[in-house]
């Protein structure tokens, strides 16, 4: 008997899907392949059933056969496996990102006579409400606060970007590429303090205050669903501490990380170059111990930032704080530099690794750029900042806008660089 093959990533099950099974039917026994979460969360969104609990819906359809994990969103495993003599899919799949997957696919089955069987995608407005409905589920705080510790141990290296508003979240979330076969999206927005200061026009000495910040949190969870981890400064006062983390924690934050400093905070990328004084070993413990004690769920993570590298105090004191924060209770620990070559994080790295070889490291390559994820991961690096690249880019390109139109007394010389204005009202998502 043939077999047709389909692969499904979905968390509801829904007239669209049915149809493909019963389409399926018509060509034989139908294997549904469940995309694993891995792959899942490579290009599509989060799941809200992980994979076993997928195989579990779909195994209660009737008409499915058998139903397997697929452990790629290239299908070749799975071809060669089952060698399926139709594989069934939406026609969504002829445009978009999702092209290169089904060209790969149908040059490999029609090696032996395989087909690609395209069915028209369902299309009705129960189906928007489902999808809109699992969209809005994910933006929950309860479902995205728990996410960065889910991403941490599904991803070899969880990648964020810096958002400081709605249309940068929106970048964040929305932003897919396809490149050299590999498809890839970023897996968490940071709340940059710097970032977050600029776009007010303040500087970055912890003066926009709390009740501000929270206002930028807020725009960015009205229209994203990808996990937050927060630019938290020096945290406060440790009494101040305790009220952050749980406003934090009840808005779906997952993570908040403070630096070890103390006193006037000044951005880390100054060095020595300004006045910056480390807090102690003892009082910063006292307020992760403090920030640990007040959080009333077991997602939200507290990362203690060190700033020894930064301020020239060396890489043992560096690694005597990671110590001592962890057993203060942090949930991870961020090595910052603000050299040139990433040879003093990464011997950090490898030196905590040796100590520690559980809790998440996360480093933030804004000066040391030209290291790799790969290379980061391969140094134990478990979470990757982008810390401020959304602002850097977006500033110099709106400078010479205003420039240019005071120079041409007109806007039409601007114009081609442009995003067009019907591209700009598309991507706002509409209720
Ligand atoms: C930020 O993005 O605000 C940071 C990282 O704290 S850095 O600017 O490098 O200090
Ligand atoms: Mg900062």
């Amino acid at each position: 008997m043939s077999i047709a093959y389909t692969c499904f990533c979905t968390d509801v099950i829904h007239e669209g899907h049915l149809n493909i099974i019963k389409e399926a039917r018509k060509y034989g026994r139908v294997i549904v392949g469940v995309l694993s979460d891995e792959a899942v969360i490579k290009y599509n969104r989060f799941f809200t059933l992980n994979q076993d609990d997928r195989a579990a819906l779909i195994r209660k359809i009737d008409g499915v056969d058998e139903v397997v994990i697929q452990e790629d969103y290239h299908y070749s495993d799975v071809i060669e496996k089952y060698h399926p003599d139709y594989i069934i899919h939406g026609d969504n799949w002829e445009t978009g990102y999702l092209k290169n997957i089904r060209s790969s696919v149908e040059q490999q089955i029609c090696k032996y006579g395989g087909k690609i069987i395209d069915v028209p995608y369902t299309y009705s407005e129960a189906i928007t409400r489902i999808d809109r409905q699992m969209k809005e589920k994910l933006a929950m705080p309860e479902y995205r606060r728990r996410r960065l510790r889910q991403l941490i141990k599904l991803r070899p290296i969880v990648k964020a970007l810096e958002v400081h508003s709605g249309i940068t979240g929106l970048i964040v979330e929305k932003t897919v590429v396809d490149h050299d076969g590999e498809l890839d999206q970023f897996d968490a927005m940071w709340i940059s303090s710097l970032c977050d200061s600029t776009a007010k026009g303040k500087p970055d000495i912890e003066l926009v205050d709390m009740t501000s910040r929270y206002r930028t949190i807020d725009d960015v969870t009205e229209v994203t669903t990808k996990p937050i981890i927060f630019d938290g400064d020096t945290g406060g006062l440790a009494e101040h501490f305790v009220y952050t983390v749980r406003t934090l924690e009840r808005m779906g934050v997952s993570a908040i990380i403070i630096e070890d400093k103390t006193g006037l905070k000044k951005n880390s990328l100054f060095g020595n170059e300004v006045v910056q004084t480390q807090d102690s070993i003892e009082n910063f413990c006292a307020k992760i111990a403090a920030g640990k004690k007040s959080q009333l769920t077991e997602d939200f993570m507290i990362i203690a930032r060190i700033e020894s590298l930064i301020l020239e105090k060396g890489m043992d004191d560096a690694l005597k704080r990671a110590e001592a924060f962890c057993k203060a209770g942090a949930d991870g620990i961020m090595i910052h530099s603000r050299k040139k070559e990433p040879t003093e994080v990464l011997e950090f790295c490898d030196k905590f690794r040796m100590l520690d070889k559980e809790t998440p490291l996360v480093v933030v390559p804004s000066s040391y750029n030209t290291i790799t994820e790969e290379e980061l991961a391969e140094h134990g690096v478990n979470i990757v900042i982008y810390a401020n690249q959304l602002t850097r880019s977006a500033f110099p390109a709106m400078k010479k806008t205003a420039e240019d139109i005071l120079r041409y007394h007109r806007a039409k010389e601007v114009d081609d660089r442009l995003m067009p204005i019907n591209q700009i009202i598309t991507l706002i998502d509409e209720l």
